[in-house]
């Protein structure tokens, strides 16, 4: 239940980490269709807060909800609903980023970004209407400052405030009724799905309540859901208790695909269910995501975009290989500063994403989706799903396997690599898909081919049965 992303089989999603909703609809169209990604993810869509105190306009302050109104720093309503239809109609799915967990952080106050009064002090949210009385309040909070401080025990993980934001009591009705019919909205609009926000600090059977709320989707089917559990085997809290509620989370994968990135002989251990990595039919999986590749939550020695081969490598080793359902980031440029908001004018309105001759993107934005071993491997995942992974190679800082008959992956750490190996593919000439067939390659009939990287910008190959030609 809740596992489908309904794409077609499509298998790979972007987040369009703080995009406006006319570059997301201009995107869905001139790039992720063709590619074959199955949708985006997109930043928080309701009212949210606007911070000026503590810093200019941080990214962080759409995590701070006024109301389930849909205009937020990305656009307007009608500005999403365009995208959301236009997207649909290339075949790419939105799937909306829900923060309902809480509302805006103690000590803010003012008007959010639809034009709703908030007062969190009072706890106090008219465009909802929240009032106190829907709010988790110290009686039921047992940690001495109010905030979660004890991740050993779940009534403070979920029933106190996460960093001071105001804890929403989803145990209630009314409070279910009010996020169901979010949701309810989003779904009548044509998205597909939800990342539910901080799904840690909420209680499953409570998250239970509110799905069983939530309509099928207008072509039939549940919509997708994947809950965001940062379970790094330090707490009390564990993915196990998400999975029959959808996708989970699974953070422990960016730890070990850096650590295999950064030595090949640990990319035997990447899926590690010794260490209890989520099965891989309920795992969401990523390299990075907006949190840890600054510092934020479950933040670490990860690999992002800051360093562009290896980062190209451990995605597209995550797009080849057989486990969870995959993400890939898409960031803008924020130096050393985690707060930094989107690129911006001087009135903090959005900048657009431009887009180069050469197809990279302008203006701050990264678009590591759209970065050739990237983007490619999209068509890679989408024509391999559900076959195994055979022919297991890793020796020297290269590593290469095929799945089931359909299609083989190989990488070099160095750049450089020459060996004919057996592929277990049909005889023929195959298309490179990262070099858009620049390379070919041969498979005679027993299975077996000449492989050469030799690039050290994109030390990888990758072909596919049906693939171009
Ligand atoms: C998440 N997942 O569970 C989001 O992925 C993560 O980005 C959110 O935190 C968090 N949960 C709450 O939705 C982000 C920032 C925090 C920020 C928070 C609220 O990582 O740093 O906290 O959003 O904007 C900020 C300040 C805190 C302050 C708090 C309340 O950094 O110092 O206490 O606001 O005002
Ligand atoms: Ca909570």
């Amino acid at each position: 239940q809740y596992t489908d992303p309904h794409c077609n089989g499509k298998q790979v999603i972007v987040h369009l980490f703080e995009w406006k909703w006319t570059d997301i609809a201009l995107e869905c169209e001139r790039f992720l269709a063709k590619k074959g990604f199955c949708g985006v993810q997109v930043s928080p869509v309701n009212e949210h807060a606007m911070v000026t105190k503590d810093y200019p306009r941080p990214w962080w302050e759409r995590y701070q909800p006024v109301s389930y109104k849909l205009t937020s720093r990305s656009g307007i309503e009608a500005e999403f609903v365009d995208m959301v239809q236009r997207c649909k109609k290339v075949g790419v799915r939105v799937f909306v980023d829900a923060v309902v967990n809480h509302m805006a952080g103690l000590g803010r106050t003012g008007t959010g970004t639809a034009g709703s009064t908030f007062n969190s002090d009072n706890y106090d949210f008219p465009g909802v209407p929240f009032s106190r009385q829907h709010f988790n309040m110290r009686d039921r909070c047992p940690s001495h400052d109010g905030n979660v401080n004890n991740y050993g025990d779940p009534n403070n993980v979920r029933n106190c405030h996460l960093v001071g934001l105001t804890d929403l009591d989803q145990s209630q009705d009314y409070v279910q009724n009010m996020i169901a019919a979010f949701f309810n909205h989003l779904i009548d609009i044509g998205v597909a799905g939800f990342r539910i926000d901080a799904a840690k600090h909420m209680w499953p059977k409570d998250i239970t309540a509110i799905q069983n709320k939530v309509k099928d989707l207008p072509e039939g089917g549940r919509p997708f859901f994947y809950h965001e559990v940062i379970d790094q085997n330090d707490g009390a809290i564990k993915t196990t208790e998400y999975t029959a509620l959808g996708y989970v989370t699974e953070f422990r994968y960016c730890q070990k695909i850096a650590w295999g990135i950064r030595n090949f002989g640990d990319l035997n251990n990447v899926v590690d269910y010794g260490w209890h990595m989520t099965q891989s039919s309920h795992a969401f999986i990523f390299v990075d995501n907006h949190d840890n590749q600054r510092g934020h939550g479950g933040g670490g020695n990860l690999i992002t975009h800051k360093s562009p081969k290896d980062y190209k490598m451990a995605v597209a080793f995550t797009l080849a290989y057989d486990y969870g359902f995959t993400r890939v980031m898409s960031s803008y440029e924020f130096g050393d500063d985690s707060s930094l908001g989107p690129p911006h004018n001087a009135d903090f309105t959005t900048k657009d994403v431009l887009i180069n001759s050469d197809g990279s993107c302008g203006n701050g934005w990264i678009c590591e989706h759209r970065w050739r071993a990237i983007a490619n491997m999209a068509a890679f995942r989408n024509a391999v799903a559900g076959t195994d992974k055979r022919k297991w190679r890793n020796e020297n800082d290269q590593v290469s396997f095929a799945r089931g008959n359909k299609g083989f992956f190989a990488m070099a750490k160095s750049g450089h690599m020459d060996a004919t190996l057996d592929t277990g593919l049909p005889a023929g000439v195959y298309c490179d898909l990262i070099t858009d067939c620049a390379q070919k390659i041969t498979v005679d009939g027993s299975g077996s081919a000449h492989i050469v990287i030799n690039n050290n910008n994109d030390p990888i190959i990758a072909f596919v049965v049906g693939g171009p030609t």
